[in-house]
């Protein structure tokens, strides 16, 4: 498990963990799970530059409907933390993207954003309507989706989180945002439709050139990497397709 092998002097804080212990229950309960190998240059990425430690995790699977379900953890100078999470779909089925991303300055989770995104025009789907149900009240202090965001749902959460009792309501809007993709994505069959596929594959890859306009993810990285490893990261394992 993603978490086993940090060393406990750099086990990531205790909500991170606590999001992805939940990631990884709900992703067991996907058929056909497979652990996709990754580059051990990725896996496991630690370093120190300039005095400053970090370190980035990374785990890659793949199941039945999905073909990357990546799950990333980094901390960088103990002070920034991120959880960074998508769930790919197989363009053979009818499954949006789910993603994640939780940023976390010294105590303050500064930016928890969670979405099933769309890979298609139809805007009925099924999903939408539960999504639309979810409780996404009592937080304080929402976010505005940056222009990039045109990807997301209209049901996309964004926010920072101020107390605890934010953090664990947006742990419940992560929860059930899972579920609500699992039972999901349990009922779909692959089909051979090609417009349909096609409309997919066209969507996936606008989520991923949309994502590598957020140039938060680069500038992070860009401290520690030099331009071409981070290109190639951003490409490679975060948004390739
Ligand atoms: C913002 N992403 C950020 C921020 C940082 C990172 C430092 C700024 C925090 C803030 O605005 O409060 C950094 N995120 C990273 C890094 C990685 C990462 C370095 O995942 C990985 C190595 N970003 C995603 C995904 C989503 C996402 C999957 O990777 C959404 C599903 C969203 N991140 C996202 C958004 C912002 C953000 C919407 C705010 C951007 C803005 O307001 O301009």
């Amino acid at each position: 498990m993603l978490t086993n092998s940090l060393p406990k002097t750099k086990l990531i804080d205790p909500y991170i963990l606590s999001l992805v212990n939940n990631i990884g229950k709900k992703k067991s309960l996907l058929r056909n799970l497979e652990c996709i190998n990754l580059d051990s240059q990725f896996s496991n990425i630690v370093g120190n530059q300039n005095n400053t430690e970090y370190f980035i995790k990374n785990e890659f699977h793949k199941a039945k409907g999905f073909r990357k379900l990546h799950i990333e953890i980094a901390e960088f100078s103990g002070t920034l933390k991120i959880l960074h999470c998508v769930f790919f779909p197989d363009p053979f089925y009818d499954i949006p993207i789910f993603g994640m991303d939780l940023v976390k300055v010294r105590d303050n989770v500064t930016a928890a954003i969670v979405d099933l995104s769309p890979v298609s025009n139809e805007l009925n789907n099924d999903y939408q309507i539960l999504l639309n149900n979810v409780n996404k009240d009592g937080f304080t202090s929402k976010r505005n989706i940056p222009e990039w965001g045109e990807i997301f749902s209209k049901n996309v959460f964004f926010a920072s989180l101020k107390n605890k009792s934010e953090e664990d309501s947006f742990y419940q809007i992560v929860d059930q945002y899972l579920s609500i993709l699992i039972d999901v994505c349990l009922t779909k069959e692959s089909n051979n439709n090609k417009d349909l596929i096609e409309e997919r594959i066209y969507y996936q890859k606008r989520y991923c050139s949309q994502q590598m306009k957020n140039d938060k993810t680069s500038v992070v990285l860009k401290r520690y990497f030099d331009k071409d490893w981070v290109d190639n990261y951003i490409r490679e394992i975060l948004f390739d397709f």
